[in-house]
């Protein structure tokens, strides 16, 4: 059994949770947030057996676009003036996934 870890983008959670209810396969969503862009995004743990999960990666891969977000500019200061740094263009992929080997699943 696989631990998998993967982080979408809000926009998406819908449709890649419809897709996973519909295979049976559980999911836990989670609420989190980009390091970078400081923006809400949604963690998704998956507990899938070994043959499950090829079909979830291609579920993300159907589901998950990649989209181009702003950075708004920030103030900056340099040599004592204060002047606004340009907004920046980010690409924020499809989704980020982590796959961990579960030791021991038990439900109590
Ligand atoms: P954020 O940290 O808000 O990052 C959003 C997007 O900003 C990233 O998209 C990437 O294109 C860009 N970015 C991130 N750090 C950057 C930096 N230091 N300099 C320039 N650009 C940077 P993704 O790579 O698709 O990541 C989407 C979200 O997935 C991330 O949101 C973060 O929440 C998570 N993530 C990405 N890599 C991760 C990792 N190695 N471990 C844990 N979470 C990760």
């Amino acid at each position: 059994m696989k631990l998998l870890v993967i982080i979408v983008q809000d926009d998406d959670v819908q449709a890649v949770q419809n897709r996973l209810l519909e295979e049976k396969i559980g999911v836990t969503k989670l609420s989190s947030s980009g390091g970078f862009l400081k923006r809400g995004n949604t963690t998704l743990l998956v507990g899938a057996e070994d043959d499950q999960v090829a079909l979830v990666k291609q579920i993300i891969k159907d589901k998950c676009e990649s989209r181009i977000e702003m950075m708004p500019s920030i103030p900056v200061i340099a040599q004592g003036i204060i002047t606004a740094s340009e907004p920046l263009e980010v690409k924020v992929g499809g989704a980020i996934y982590f796959q961990i080997d579960v030791e021991e699943f038990k439900k109590f």
